[in-house]
């Protein structure tokens, strides 16, 4: 049953946002290899399909809640803003996992207002990003304070030592000592599945995925890894989020199934707003990993 005020005012929210969106040619996919697989559309009917099927995804994600129209991409035709103004700004690709890290934290934070999202194209940056911004040239990157800093562990940490909002390390020492023991071993964690697409995932990453069930069991006062959200559910999720819909698409094959603590944890997950903006477009995903992990060299 659907609701019609409900109905009129999502209808409303999802045209707000559409119109809001920026001319096409300032929306790039952010990967120079992946980009040579998609077709930009041409005709103006393709244009709004194209829209609502992945150039909107996240602008209609945001739809459903409180409403962030997601600014433009800067280009290597744009004009940087006026850096250093005193405006915070947390420059991310909407693509990209590890600022999608920063991201959720600023929205669980509500600091929607407070840092602004500054979208930067990857596949053709401008060249202020590298030469004023963040020399690494890699996104995410906070201009915050005068400073830039970088590293999405780093800057999930920062974000939530140094602004208003929830708290995303509990107080509990042992549930602290848990989040370093996890954020520590992400970077095992991402190796193994990652290396598991040249071979069976099937069998391969099962440990990997078997490591988060078994994370899953050791608290008990919520569903995520520390009981309630926390900087280890920001640093984990996008990467589960890309495996999830990666290895469905591509080897059949549900992490969540025999792992009921995964499956509530994707199903909560998907209940907070400030992550939903954030999720990836699968399509572009499916396509990345592809050309990035599968294709021969
Ligand atoms: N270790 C970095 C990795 C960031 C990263 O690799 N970002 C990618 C996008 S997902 C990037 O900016 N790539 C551009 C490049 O490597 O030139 C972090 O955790 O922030």
């Amino acid at each position: 049953m659907t609701c019609p005020r409900a109905g009129s005012r999502m209808t409303a929210l999802v045209t707000k946002a559409l119109i809001k969106l920026p001319p096409l040619h300032l929306y790039s996919y952010s990967y120079k290899t992946v980009s040579r697989h998609f077709k930009l559309p041409k005709a103006a009917s393709d244009y709004y399909s194209f829209n609502l099927s992945t150039r909107s995804y996240s602008a209609l994600m945001a739809a459903s809640a409180i409403e962030e129209v997601l600014p433009p991409y800067f280009d290597a035709t744009s004009e940087p803003p006026p850096l250093f103004d005193g405006t915070t700004r947390l420059y991310v690709n909407f693509q990209c996992p590890y600022a999608q890290r920063a991201w959720i934290t600023r929205n669980y934070k509500g600091l929607q207002d407070e840092i602004k999202l500054a979208p930067i194209d990857l596949q053709n940056r401008p060249a202020w990003y590298k030469e004023k911004v963040y020399p690494e040239n890699k996104v995410p990157a906070l201009e915050h304070n005068g400073k830039v800093i970088g590293e999405s562990l780093d800057l999930v940490k920062y974000i939530d030592s140094n602004f208003e909002g929830p708290a995303l390390l509990p107080d509990d020492p042992i549930k602290q000592q848990f989040a370093e023991e996890m954020i520590n071993y992400f970077e095992t964690f991402l190796k193994n599945v990652i290396t598991s697409f040249k071979g069976d995932p099937v069998k391969e990453a099962g440990a990997a995925f078997d490591y988060l069930e078994t994370s899953l069991q050791k608290f008990d006062d919520g569903p995520f890894f520390l009981g309630q959200f926390s900087q280890v559910d920001a640093v984990y999720v996008p990467f589960i989020e890309r495996f999830q819909i990666f290895l469905q698409e591509v080897f059949n094959y549900d992490i969540t199934s025999g792992r009921p603590k995964l499956a509530a944890y994707l199903e909560e997950m998907n209940k907070i707003d400030a992550y939903k903006q954030t999720k990836c477009d699968p399509k572009y995903l499916v396509q990345f990993y592809k050309t990035r992990f599968l294709a021969s060299s």
